[in-house]
């Protein structure tokens, strides 16, 4: 696999990745573990789409990650894993213990009748069993489907249902801050409605007593008494699925995003080495959840693929206080630090008090991803942690990418704050204006479309390929759909400017607002209800809630709790409204469409200049929103 070292390489490469994208990619590919070699490198259409590379190869992606990495790096660590509670002690663990544990594990999954292509659910914490959970399904080829274990009973039970996931991994309890969470208690209330569901195996974390469901539930460090160690791992094909991994569009329940095995490792492993110049013996540390894409990519198969060695934080950056993170990075002296913008603002409004005490000088690269960061937290980040000697990666990608298809190379393209700069090699993004035309040349802005297939590119959606196709392949002909708005600049640069869809991105997350609508529209009281996103200082962007009452309600105040419990309930906190306005309507038009547009202008606090009215149905509810706005 290339590691791009300069400009001039880089140049070189994305050329080679355009004009023979085959070549290019078998070339990456050559270096894996494949017990079976492809017999076409890329067959595909968007039309319908039908995506497969590596065709008809087989491997194994925890072969690659751990068994091809013993000889040389048995009693390297693989991750340093931190307690939330900064008193407790951390946990090192080798690729030979990780190996182990990952083999053992695989034989209880099998011990319980797993089998290849089984769904199983993994609802934990940021524990090391959470990882080991992962890669011993897809030791086996069972697809593993991870919910972040901030999301409710309700939330866990749509996910689990949509893919007949077979089994649960969960454990007892969360510490996340200050705060003890019921994890097992919330799998309980979940698969009560989940017929599916043969086994749940529980990891002791918090030791919160639990009730144990006979013949259903055990005990992950029971199970694993006398289990052996020997697990070789099972021959799965390229296109053979991975992991689902639900994600928010702007229509209707998550969607189940699948990726298959070959081409999300030739991937994960080519950007984690490239995007963030990983050194032999150098250390990463990746802050995200493995509940999202970006644990995923880059706290679990990335770095375990380039044999690298990463730290795994089980906490949140302000506990026990703002100084956490980088506490964190003096302790293992991270080299590379990869974050959201969201975390960023958060600490920097708390100061630099909590930045000092701290040695930053193994700091050698800085990432960002999630959403757009602001030059400003750029500028603080650039400053006060990386002490303007590190290059800053503005990563671009989705779920749905798999992996980081716009960023800088570190320390190789200039950077320029506000912009993830340039595509990757194998990447080759276009700007599209409304009627569907790729504007050509720089300085221009468009919604953002990538015209080939890169290897760990969306299959399907699970359960229903057609939504897969209409969500990103039907609104252009022969293009993927991102969903974000971009600008290219004179310079060829890339600038993401955020969703164009009903999408928003609250503290890096992506909410829907028809999930939260519905969720609001669930209170007894509510007959109808828009939600947009608006500007937040820390968040992004935070929530903002329209809603329709059938009676007038005298306790406003009360009424909003009742809201955020329901939403709480349904989605789980992350998608709590920040404010609620009561209104009497929406602007509708004669067609009966919410003007969104009118209600986000208000939610930015923009309360005149309000465009064209004329087409709504009744412009004098306009006059009475814009009256009780929320500051
Ligand atoms: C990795 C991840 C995807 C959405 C995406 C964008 C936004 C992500 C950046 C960004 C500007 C970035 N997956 N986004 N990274 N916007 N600059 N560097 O976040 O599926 O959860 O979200 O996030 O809108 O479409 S995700």
């Amino acid at each position: 696999m290339i590691r791009i070292r300069t400009l001039e390489q880089y140049q070189t490469e994305y050329q080679k990745s355009v004009n023979d994208p085959e070549g290019f990619w078998a070339e990456q590919a050559e270096s894996f573990r494949w017990h079976t070699k492809w017999t076409q490198v890329l067959d595909w259409n968007f039309r319908q789409p039908d995506i497969k590379w590596f065709v008809d190869a087989k491997t194994n992606i925890t072969e690659n990650c751990l068994d091809r990495h013993l000889p040389q790096r048995a009693n390297q660590i693989a991750f340093y894993w931190e307690p939330n509670d900064p008193k407790e002690k951390q946990v090192e663990i080798t690729y030979q213990q990780l190996f182990d544990d990952v083999c053992r594990f695989t034989n209880v999954l099998k011990k319980k009748g797993v089998r290849k292509g089984d769904r199983v659910c993994i609802y934990m914490p940021m524990i090391p069993e959470l990882a080991v959970a992962l890669l011993a399904c897809a030791r086996i080829g069972a697809i593993h489907s991870v919910v972040f274990a901030g999301f409710s009973a309700n939330a866990l039970a749509g996910r689990i249902q949509d893919c007949s996931c077979c089994m649960v991994l969960t454990s007892d309890g969360a510490y996340r801050g200050a705060k003890d969470i019921p994890v097992k208690q919330v799998v309980d209330e979940a698969i009560a409605e989940c017929p599916t569901v043969k086994n749940v195996i529980v990891c002791k974390r918090t030791q919160t007593p639990v009730v144990m469901k006979p013949g259903r539930d055990t005990f992950w460090h029971e199970e694993l008494v006398d289990v052996s160690t020997n697990s070789p791992a099972e021959s799965v094909g390229s296109e053979d699925e991975l992991f689902i991994l639900y994600t928010s569009g702007s229509t209707g329940k998550p969607k189940g995003v699948v990726h298959s095995c070959g081409g999300y490792m030739v991937y994960a492993q080519y950007t984690f080495q490239n995007v963030f110049q990983y050194n032999e013996g150098e250390v990463f540390w990746c802050t995200a959840d493995i509940g999202w894409i970006t644990g995923h990519s880059y706290i679990v198969y990335g770095p375990l693929l380039a044999g690298a060695t990463s730290v795994m934080f089980e906490g949140v950056p302000t506990f026990p206080d703002c100084g956490r993170f980088w506490q964190i990075v003096d302790k293992y002296k991270v080299n590379i630090f990869y974050t959201a913008p969201t975390a960023i603002r958060a600490l920097e409004a708390a100061g630099l008090d909590f930045v000092m005490p701290y040695k930053l000088d193994s700091l050698r690269v800085l990432g960002s991803v999630g959403e757009p960061i602001n030059v400003e937290a750029w500028e603080w980040y650039n400053k006060n942690i990386g002490k303007e000697k590190c290059p800053i990666v503005d990563t671009w990608w989705q779920t749905e990418t798999g992996g980081i298809l716009i960023s800088p190379l570190a320390g190789i393209t200039e950077t320029k704050p506000g912009f993830a700069t340039l595509p990757l090699p194998g990447v080759q993004p276009v700007l599209v204006d409304e009627k569907g035309q790729i504007i050509e040349g720089n300085g221009v802005e468009g919604n953002l479309c990538i015209r080939f297939p890169w290897p760990s590119i969306i299959r399907t959606t699970y359960g229903d390929h057609e939504r897969c196709r209409q969500n990103y392949f039907a609104t252009y002909a022969d293009l993927y759909f991102t969903g974000d708005g971009c600008r290219r600049d004179e310079d060829g640069y890339y600038r993401i400017t955020g969703r164009v869809d009903d999408v928003i991105n609250v503290s890096g997350h992506r909410i829907g607002t028809a999930e939260v609508e519905s969720a609001i529209n669930m209170h007894v009281d509510v007959v109808e209800s828009a939600v947009v996103g608006y500007p937040h200082d820390i968040k992004g962007q935070g929530i903002y809630a329209y809603i329709i009452c059938v009676n007038e309600r005298a306790d406003v105040e009360q009424l909003r709790k009742e809201i955020l419990a329901e939403v709480t309930k349904i989605i789980g906190p992350i998608a709590k409204p920040d404010k609620i306005q009561v209104v009497r309507g929406l602007p509708k038009t004669r067609s009966g469409k919410i003007m969104r547009r009118i209600l986000r202008k208000v939610a930015e606090g923009e309360l005149s200049n309000l465009g064209d009215t004329s087409t709504l149905l009744d412009p004098a509810v306009v006059d009475e929103i814009v009256a009780g706005a929320l500051k």
